[in-house]
């Protein structure tokens, strides 16, 4: 290549390779000429991703022999480089097209000699950014007036990323990045660059994608790493940075706003190394550099953060902690306040977490609340019957309508009630199938049994390559939340595996004891229970029952909790041509919030949504219809056809969530994409089932062992008399 190179991209690499190629097809999609330098800092191996872009790119690879840190792969970096221009890129960043090429020539344009470019933050994968994933949680960024470079500095802590830095004019200084300094090497070098020169531009167009990390546990961002040392590194790149940056007031006003943002960070808890845990020199030196910062009238705070700092630089930390509390109050008062279920959470902070624990309490709740049913429901149904009197019970029921459907005479309350606080603050035991609400604090002697609701097929939590159903949280959120579990139910040996690793969770938490909701699929008088069932739901005895419960999508939402639903299946035609022998049977899950309409099918489509549990549904249906559900788990210990309706599965497999197993061939019955084939394995079941009988029977073997009728009583004994 006897071109002339435009741009060095120095890249340093240390893990992460799941995220390289996003940012490897970035580069490709940028025209001008550049070269790839990417340092590997003794972490994962990489080559193998990079021969496939070796025909696209000019990549030169080099390599640390022991791990040396971001500021010496740059450094190293630097010293091979080329091009007319430098830029530095994060190896789990990506770009959008062209950004670089905008970049360079608007750098020529102006003469510049450090050209920056705009950095959004960005939480998915490059090819869920270009379907557009993500443009409303960017349309805001995209409405901001067109910044200074000082601003884009202080939003960006002065990172080097993203900018087009003349390479003669970055020798000429003879800048390095400081080695020693592991995390915030980057400030005293741009502040640098940024002093001696006013040849300098933001472009707004040019945008570079800023990955958040989601799994600090597993692939920690170097932003999430709590190290100790992380404060005095601070400071001391924020004085090497403040010397380099001389008279030049612009650039001293944004590295103390900048200063300011991070000691409001660690006041405020939101750093990994919260202040109260700073050595007292490192404050003190704090102290020094927030008084000198202070004086200076450009950096902006309000009253109450003003004051903070004061009281923090003179040393008044029961005042300083007085401010930051009432800080905090207001930023969450709709954590606290607002709403019943927010005074009751104070109520339980402030007074019932002060109260005993009582040994024979037990908490039960399914599904947040909204149903009686489940694994809580069967073991609560075991104990009941087995140890009368034993134990006071509290139900968790939202609906007073539902209080009717539960057994026995426990004490119900509303989820998120006073009442309930007041409980689960006492109970010993709780039994949940879900994850717990996250403002409850386990106490010393307290036993929480987490029955879980499914053998899963769809990725969880810490196997999700990237979650589209909540915030940039949720991962940690998760992790802290199961922290306190003290034993989690398996359905099969699968389950043990995948949970171990999607919560992150021992293996000894793990009790592999089968089911207790799957223990009336085993009761010996099932068949008159089918009967009963029937008759509640007005089913016809003699009619066979299709039942179909598929499952939620993660992109089709009104809000947190609430999922929409559409019917695919074709009942018009089901009716057609099955009204004779079947009816239909459907059962929205429960995170829907849409209601089925079905008053113009009446006799032949019943709605099972509002039943409590789904397993007495299984008990009297002859054929079940799911999709991504885990449900045919569970039916698959009745031994009866299951079909998997997966008319959107490219989207639900590939883009929301990926799966455990592969269904187009370890699945116990057919795939069908479209109403027609729907129909005709209906048609067919009994030929249908015939070609899938050995699938069947190495399904039911692999995920139906543990389940035989009597997992309520093992996990009981094992829970609450050992
Ligand atoms: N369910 C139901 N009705 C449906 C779908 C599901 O009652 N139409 C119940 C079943 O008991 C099922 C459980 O809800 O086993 C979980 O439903 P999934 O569709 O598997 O979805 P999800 O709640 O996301 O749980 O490990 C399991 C996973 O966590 C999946």
């Amino acid at each position: 290549m006897g071109e002339k190179i435009q741009c060095s991209v120095i890249v340093p690499f240390y893990e992460g390779r799941k995220y390289l190629n996003d940012m490897l097809d970035g580069l490709c999609e940028q025209q001008l000429s550049l070269e790839v330098l990417l340092i590997a800092d003794h972490g994962e191996p990489v080559e193998d991703i990079l021969l496939d872009y070796r025909e696209r790119l000019d990549i030169r690879f080099y390599e640390h022999h022991e791990q040396m840190g971001v500021a010496a792969a740059r450094n190293l970096g630097v010293t091979h480089a080329r091009g007319e221009y430098i830029y530095f890129h994060d190896a789990d960043d990506y770009l959008e097209a062209g950004a670089l090429d905008i970049l360079y020539r608007q750098a020529k344009r102006e003469d510049a000699d450090v050209m920056a470019g705009h950095i959004r933050k960005v939480r998915y994968k490059r090819i869920s950014y270009l379907a557009g994933l993500e443009q409303e949680e960017n349309a805001a960024d995209s409405a901001m007036a067109e910044p200074s470079i000082a601003q884009e500095m202080e939003r960006w802590r002065f990172r080097v990323l993203h900018a087009c830095i003349r390479r003669s004019y970055y020798l000429k200084k003879e800048l390095t990045f400081d080695e020693a300094n592991t995390y915030d090497c980057d400030m005293p070098v741009m502040a640098a660059l940024l002093a001696g020169t006013e040849k300098t531009g933001v472009c707004m167009d040019a945008v570079y994608l800023k990955r958040s990390h989601d799994d600090p546990l597993h692939l920690p961002s170097l932003e999430q790493i709590g190290d100790m040392q992380k404060p005095q590194l601070f400071l001391t790149a924020y004085k090497q940075a403040l010397q380099a940056a001389g008279e030049e007031k612009m650039v001293v006003h944004s590295l103390q706003r900048c200063l300011v943002d991070y000691l409001l960070s660690a006041l405020n808890g939101r750093l990994q190394n919260q202040i109260a845990n700073w050595e007292d020199s490192v404050v003190q030196s704090y102290q020094e550099a927030v008084t000198a910062a202070m004086e200076s009238q450009r950096v902006r705070l309000s009253a109450m953060e003003r004051r903070m700092l004061r009281a923090f630089a003179v040393g008044k930390t029961k005042k300083m902690d007085v401010y930051r509390k009432c800080l905090l109050l207001a930023k969450r008062r709709h954590g606290l306040f607002g709403s019943k279920a927010q005074r009751s959470r104070l109520a339980y902070l402030l007074l019932f977490k002060r109260l005993s624990v009582k040994k024979n309490y037990i908490v039960f709740e399914s599904y947040l609340g909204r149903y009686y049913s489940d694994s809580p429901r069967a073991l609560y149904e075991y104990i009941i019957s087995q140890y009368p009197g034993k134990y006071k019970c509290i139900w968790a029921i939202n609906e007073k309508r539902r209080r009717r459907e539960v057994a026995g005479k426990p004490v119900i309350v509303k989820r998120e009630s006073l009442r309930y606080y007041y409980y689960v603050a006492r109970a010993k035991y709780w039994i949940n199938n879900m994850r717990q609400d996250v403002w409850l604090d386990k106490k010393d002697g307290m036993v929480f049994l987490e029955t879980w609701h499914g053998t899963p097929l769809k990725k969880l939590f810490f196997d999700m390559d990237e979650v589209h159903s909540s915030g940039g949280d949720y991962k940690m959120e998760v992790f802290a939340q199961t922290r306190k579990w003290d034993y989690l139910i398996s359905d099969n040996p699968f389950s043990t595996e995948v949970f171990s690793s999607a919560f992150a969770l021992d293996k000894s938490k793990i009790l592999e004891y089968g089911y207790p909701r799957n223990d009336i699929l085993y009761a010996p008088d099932k068949q008159e229970r089918a009967v009963q069932i029937k008759e509640c739901l007005g089913i016809p005895v003699d009619k066979k029952v299709i039942l179909y419960a598929p499952t939620w999508r993660d992109d089709e939402y009104y809000q947190a909790g609430a999922y929409k639903f559409h019917l695919e299946l074709d009942i018009d035609r089901m009716r057609r041509e099955f009204s004779d022998e079947y009816v239909i049977l459907l059962r929205t899950h429960y995170l829907i919030a849409d209601k089925l309409e079905l008053e113009q099918y009446k006799g032949f489509a019943y709605n099972g949504s509002d039943h409590g549990d789904i397993s007495e549904l299984y008990l009297i249906s002859d054929i079940c219809i799911t999709d991504y559900s885990s449900v045919f788990f569970d039916y698959a210990n009745l031994r009866r056809p299951t079909l998997f309706f997966v008319y959107d599965i490219e989207k639900y497999r590939d883009m929301l969530r990926g799966f455990y197993i592969d269904m187009e061939t370890e699945v116990p019955g057919p795939l069908l994409r479209t109403n027609d084939e729907v129909i005709d394995a209906i048609r067919n079941i009994d030929e249908v089932m015939e070609k899938y009988r050995e699938k069947e029977q190495a399904f039911y073997r692999r995920f139906c062992c543990r389940d035989d009728g009597n997992a309520s009583k093992r996990i009981y004994d094992k829970v609450f008399l050992e």
